[in-house]
C-alpha cells in the first residue's frame, strides 16, 4: 500500500507519521505502546501502517524511536 512518489496514500486515513493508532495525528504514549508491541512480536489491532514514517511499509524500531523523540521533543 506504499504510495508512489509524489502522490498521497489513496487511502484517507487521519494517520499521520507516527500515530500508529489513527487518533488523529497525535502521537502519544499509545502509539510509542503500539509500536513496541509489534517489536516484541505480538499482532495488536488498530495498526495504522500509514504511520509508517521511513517507507518499508513497516511498523518498528523506526517507528518507536520516532515516537519516543517526539515525545521528548514535540515536533510540530
Ligand atoms: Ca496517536
Amino acid at each position: 500500500m506504499a504510495a508512489k512518489s509524489g502522490e498521497q496514500p489513496t487511502d484517507s486515513t487521519d494517520a499521520a507519521p507516527g500515530d500508529i493508532d489513527g487518533s488523529g495525528g497525535a502521537i502519544d504514549l499509545k502509539d510509542a505502546i503500539l509500536a513496541l508491541k509489534v517489536c516484541a512480536g505480538l499482532s495488536p489491532s488498530g495498526i495504522r501502517k500509514e504511520a509508517d514514517i521511513n517507507n518499508d511499509t513497516r511498523i518498528g524500531v523506526e517507528e518507536a524511536v520516532y515516537i519516543f523523540r517526539n515525545l521528548a521533543t514535540p515536533i510540530r
